[in-house]
């Protein structure tokens, strides 16, 4: 029971939640965001298409005086690509200045394309701004898409992508060396290990 309780005291030890939002508002306007070397952890894209950084802010849930889009509207979802491992939860807000109304989605998939979550709400033609989606999952998130299904699918502005994920921290913590009986057994099978190798050598000459 002991070692159990060691082995699972030593994975909560080794390993951190991170907790990141990108609003876009270090950014100028007309910044492209999509595309590889924007961003460290995650990259944006749109069907081949950029993704551009606007000064258009219709209302909650999006903030601040930047947003992201884009230019022109034809149609292609946006999608998030993470290259860091372990992502659990992801939401964004998506919104526009009225005029027209669509199904917003934001579904998460894993590396093998399998769907995990999906959100879904619906914007009403007569709101400026629009809502957050959320999804979590306990299989790691590789990629998330997400816009609306409408007249003028995807006429969308999104802001506030935010994801949280568990990963782990290096060097281990020194406590989290394995008990007796674990080191017994890699004592052993090094042993095991020399001995082949020795033997492999022995071989050779
Ligand atoms: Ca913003
Ligand atoms: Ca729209």
């Amino acid at each position: 029971m002991k070692a159990y309780l060691t082995l699972a005291a030593a994975l909560v030890i080794s390993t951190r939640v991170a907790a990141v939002t990108i609003d876009f508002e270090s950014f100028g306007v007309g910044t492209v965001v999509s595309g590889p070397g924007v961003f460290s952890d995650l990259e944006f894209s749109r069907g081949g298409e950029t993704i551009l950084v606007t000064s258009f802010v219709p209302g909650p849930d999006l903030s601040g005086s930047r947003t992201a889009s884009g230019d022109p509207f034809t149609g292609n979802p946006f999608r998030a690509d993470f290259s860091v491992s372990g992502v659990t939860s992801v939401s964004v807000a998506l919104g526009d200045f009225n005029g027209d109304s669509e199904n917003l989605f934001l579904n998460a998939f894993d590396s093998l394309n399998n769907l995990l979550a999906s959100d879904a709400a619906f914007l009403a033609a007569n709101v400026f701004g629009g809502p957050t989606l959320n999804v979590a999952s306990a299989t790691a998130i590789a990629y998330v898409t997400f816009g609306g299904i409408g007249n003028f699918a995807n006429s969308l502005y999104f802001d506030n992508f935010a994801y949280t994920a568990t990963t782990p921290d290096v060097p281990p913590p020194t406590n989290s060396v394995p008990d007796a009986s674990a080191s017994a057994m890699l004592l052993g099978l090094s042993l095991c290990g020399l001995t082949a190798f020795r033997r492999l050598l022995s071989e050779r000459k």
